[in-house]
């Protein structure tokens, strides 16, 4: 079964890019004019749908899975980061995202309850023609409801205009879909996007997770963040669990649901339900 080299690649294949962006050359002509050429042919069958179970951990049991996208086998654009950065430079960077979300939600294999969490950035929620419902099509044609599908929304930056942002996710709240704050801790991720949205997960950052039972004081945020998200009935995902003490550390903060290398890494999609066990 093909899994991933244990490089970070779940948190790097989230399909926005930010500040990561600025360690990625993609600006010259030459690059540009490769990018284009590529996204001429550019389809489905280009994507590479990796998925990575999120589990339950009072029963183990297999909640979801996260898709994550890498980019064409063989180019420069394997890794997420690279595609998705050259594909905001040659402008093309919601198609690239649907490309991908598309791809994603065709290859899941979910099972009866299972969540498929998909990654979006806040501009593809204004993306017209998202919100026009292409995506409940392309689950439809899937066999999948939005009730399956939680968007997880990374703020690697700042949202401007909470009101609007709420607005749009009561939108898709109202269709059925829930909603995840990504990277929670990271970035822009802080409690001002809790309260305002009350989001039905909580995602926490790899980085908080990362030696968790060593460090008294994270796991003190860690324990508060589950206090908070409990007064909203949102669950808490802790990312990044690679170890026992890990695990250990963060049921005892607390958090009901986990993700991480210690569950199973990204899988292609036909191993994704056997990965997980
Ligand atoms: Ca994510």
């Amino acid at each position: 079964m093909p899994t991933l080299h244990p490089l970070k690649t779940a948190n790097i294949c989230h399909p926005q890019m930010t500040q990561d962006t600025n360690e990625v050359k993609v600006s010259t002509p030459a690059f540009s004019a490769s990018m284009d050429s590529l996204l001429q042919s550019l389809d489905e069958s280009c994507i590479r749908s990796y998925y990575q179970p999120i589990v339950d951990l009072r029963s183990y049991e297999v909640l979801g899975f996260e898709n994550l996208s890498r980019g064409p086998l063989g180019t420069p654009y394997e890794s997420p980061l690279a595609l998705f950065a050259a594909a905001e430079q040659a402008g093309c960077l919601l198609q690239v995202e649907r490309l991908c979300r598309n791809a994603g939600i065709r290859r899941a294999r979910l099972t009866l309850g299972q969540k498929l969490f998909i990654n979006v950035s806040p501009h593809i929620l204004l993306d017209p023609s998202f919100r026009v419902g292409e995506t409940r099509k392309v689950l439809e044609s899937a066999g999948l409801t939005p009730s399956q599908v939680v968007f997880e929304v990374t703020e690697r930056q700042a949202i401007e205009d909470y009101a609007q942002f709420t607005r749009l996710l009561c939108h898709y709240r109202e269709q059925g879909y829930q909603i995840a704050i990504d990277d929670f801790g990271a970035g822009y991720s802080g409690l001002l996007t809790l309260i305002q949205i009350k989001p039905d997960f909580v995602k926490i950052d790899k980085q908080m997770i990362d030696n968790l039972d060593e460090h008294p004081l994270k796991r003190r945020v860690v324990q508060a963040t589950c206090e908070i998200a409990s007064a909203f009935s949102g669950i808490v995902i802790a990312e990044g669990i690679e170890t026992d003490k890990e695990l250990m550390a963060a049921k005892a903060c607390g958090v009901e649901v986990g993700q991480g290398f210690w569950f199973g890494r990204p899988c292609l999609a036909q191993g994704a339900k056997e990965d997980a066990n």
